[in-house]
């Protein structure tokens, strides 16, 4: 018999490719080539299942052109590049990579804030620049990180992995603010006290944003936000582009509304706005929080063994659209 064709939307680890070819006939995009709408749609339409990342676009006018469609296996957590209804509509199953990025995406988003609050970019630029030349009492003064009180909007996983680095590693309060009110034991746990978004950007000395991209997330954090944080807090977004209004943060830093931000994610990316780019008190990474190497390897082989688990076995590892499967079950 035939093994079922798959498609790999991007470059990938050699050891994912050879692990899927053994089930499957591979189409890699391994020369990485920036594939419009249409030729993706042309590489995937004689095609079973497809590994795609996050910056991989599942919608209606694409699946209808590909029937023979039974999977999308997204390389991450976040899906929002899956039109989930669309999916469901055509009977084509949609996978995501929750669970394994959880630990390092946090490291980054602490990292991000740390660079931030701290200065680093700002500082090592100026210093590249060959500016240097004595000690001065406030030269990059900038604010700090332990002790201060941290507040998170969305706990999740990787919320709560920030929430545990800055209360037991920084001695942080820890404030969040989140869809739903964790348990009691998880809030002991990270030592994290729920509050209304309001009492939280108005008191925390630094913001990290974790939540999912959808409609009701849009610009969470906009001009009117930015306006109730103090004028020392930081601002550090590990979620998604489009949850903070890029235009208004730049504004709000270029006038000192608040002191400084990271950001590993944009509206529009891989585009960054021009106005955040001319703003100096400010920390810009291109959306490489999930990006240690045993990580990656470890999305990629779950978005790879869910590819081999549905069209092989039947079984999926983490569905997210699992109505689709009809009586079928998932081990996840
Ligand atoms: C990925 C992410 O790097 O998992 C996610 O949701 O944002 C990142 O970890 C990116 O989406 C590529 O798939």
């Amino acid at each position: 018999m035939s093994k079922p064709r798959i498609l790999i939307a991007r470059a990938m680890f050699p050891e994912t490719i050879e692990k899927l070819s053994e089930y499957f006939e591979v189409e890699s995009n391994q020369e990485d080539i920036a594939w419009s709408q249409d030729e993706f749609a042309r590489h995937l339409q004689d095609k079973q299942g497809v590994f795609t990342t996050g910056s991989d676009r599942i919608d209606a006018d694409l699946l209808a052109k590909c029937p023979q469609l039974k999977i999308c296996a997204n390389m991450a957590v976040g899906y929002n590049n899956f039109d989930l209804a669309a999916m469901t509509a055509a009977g084509v199953l949609g996978t995501n990579a929750p669970g394994v990025l959880n630990e390092t995406t946090a490291d980054f988003g602490f990292a991000l804030l740390m660079a931030a609050a701290r200065r680093v970019s700002e500082s090592e630029h100026w210093l590249r620049a060959g500016q240097w030349d004595r000690w001065r009492y406030d030269l990059f003064a900038g604010t700090d990180v332990h002790g201060s009180t941290l507040g998170i909007i969305g706990m999740g996983r990787i919320g709560q992995g920030i929430a545990r680095r800055g209360a037991h590693g920084f001695g942080m309060q820890v404030i969040y603010h989140n869809r739903s009110r964790l348990d009691a034991a998880t809030e002991a746990e990270c030592k994290a006290r729920y509050v209304s978004k309001e009492e939280l950007l108005r008191t925390a000395d630094h913001v990290v944003l974790v939540v999912p991209f959808t409609p009701e997330s849009r610009h969470t954090i906009g001009a009117s936000e930015l306006a109730m944080m103090k004028p020392t807090a930081t601002l550090v977004n590990v979620a998604r582009g489009g949850i903070v209004d890029d235009v208004a943060l730049a504004a709000a830093l270029k006038d000192k509304r608040i002191a400084a931000a990271g950001l590993d994610v944009f509206e529009g990316e891989p585009k960054v706005h021009p106005d955040l780019l001319t703003v100096p008190n400010i920390v810009l990474t291109p959306h490489i929080a999930s990006a240690s190497m045993a990580t990656r390897l470890a999305m990629a082989d779950l978005a790879a063994d869910n590819l081999i688990g549905f069209l092989i076995h039947g079984k999926p590892l983490t569905p997210l659209n699992q109505e689709v499967m009809g009586g079928g079950d998932s081990i996840g």
